[in-house]
């Protein structure tokens, strides 16, 4: 990049009296901060993290006697990056939290212009109402509620359900754009049989003149099951990409692009033994396993997962992912957005 943008400049008492001058008058010079602002390429106060799920569970647990789903609206507790503590985020566009809702509470409806994404971690018996339609939430699914839709969840079972909360609030709140009500009831009420979105849309199948009125998918749920079996049939067809193992990402059907604007997620399948070669991309990376265990090299962090654990991966920091036996990760990003506005860019792999 050019000389320009690194030389440092001589402080003279002619400029530093100038200087004033323009603070005076709220103005300031660009060339002593160009270099900041402008940078050859990215570099972030986010840093590498990784929260074990053997720390977090029990204190997740503990919350649901410090409060109730009612008491609290949402019972989580916020992933923050250690590098953005205070700023209730994991990277500089995306929050994350894990939430827990105990056997028969209620967190009642709202909607507000984030989206929000839910990877179920653990219980069969919870539900997320979206827009009128109930979906059971098992471990592995990936649940939608998009901008402005109305969403309640609830447990019925006798288990705990917890989730891995992703939702773009730092980009909402960076354009100043939130809004937020609550529903008149504490449910919304039902007003669509249960599977509705997931047999109209989510069978390869589309309804007849359909044409997608919204920017996210019209899917509420992608259920595990579906997922897995898919990365299973193409793992036995191979071959893995020397990075990414076996990655897929969801998809809005109606579209062929990602779920919703903001935020993209992924699924990909390490085969026991993986080495992955180091890769990058602009898009700070949310990570959460699935199954198995294994390790990620994320810059000079070294982490060993395994199922449930959450790490983050800042944007333009070599990441490599390694199996100890065959391993499951979920992730998502703000991807589409950037790729919205043009600016992704992803460099790898290089040689290990
Ligand atoms: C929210 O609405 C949920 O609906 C979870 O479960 C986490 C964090 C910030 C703002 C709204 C939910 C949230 C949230």
């Amino acid at each position: 990049m050019d000389a320009a943008f690194h030389s440092k400049l001589e402080g003279t008492a002619e400029r530093s009296e100038f200087y004033q001058r323009l603070n005076e008058k709220s103005a300031a010079p660009l060339w002593e901060v160009l270099a900041e602002i402008v940078r050859t390429e990215p570099r972030t106060a986010c840093v590498p993290a990784l929260w074990r799920y053997e720390d977090v569970r029990p204190l997740v647990m503990e919350s649901g006697k410090i409060i109730t789903a009612k008491e609290a609206e949402r019972r989580v507790l916020i992933l923050e990056n250690p590098g953005l503590r205070g700023q209730s985020r994991i990277t500089q566009s995306l929050y994350a939290g894990m939430q827990l809702v105990l056997p028969g509470e209620i967190a009642p409806s709202h909607r507000h212009t984030a989206s929000a994404l839910r990877f179920i971690l653990e219980g069969d018996g919870g539900y997320t109402a979206v827009d009128g339609e109930r979906t059971t939430m098992h471990a592995g699914d990936l649940i939608l509620t998009p901008s402005w839709t109305f969403h309640d969840h609830g447990n019925p079972s006798d288990r705990p359900v917890v989730w891995l909360d992703g939702l773009d609030i730092p980009t909402v709140n960076h354009f100043d754009t939130s809004f937020a009500e609550h529903h008149p009831e504490e449910t919304q009420p039902v007003t669509r049989g249960e599977g509705d979105a997931l047999a109209r849309y989510g069978a390869n199948l589309l309804p007849l003149e359909y044409t997608p009125r919204k920017l996210a998918a019209p899917l509420l749920s992608y259920p595990y099951a579906r997922s897995r079996a898919a990365l299973e049939q193409l793992h036995r067809n191979g071959p893995a990409h020397p990075c990414h193992g076996v990655k897929m990402q969801y998809v809005n059907p109606a579209t062929g692009g990602y779920p919703m604007p903001t935020m993209g997620a992924f699924l990909q399948l390490l085969p026991a033994g993986f080495r992955g070669a180091a890769c990058r991309s602009t898009d700070a990376t949310v990570y959460c396993c699935v199954e198995g265990c294994g390790h990620t090299q994320a810059g000079d962090h070294s982490f060993e997962w395994k199922e449930h654990d959450v790490f983050v991966v800042p944007s333009w920091c070599p990441v490599s992912h390694r199996a100890h036996e065959e391993a499951v990760l979920f992730s998502f990003s703000d991807r589409p957005a950037q790729k919205a506005l043009g600016i992704w860019r992803e460099d790898g792999p290089t040689p290990k």
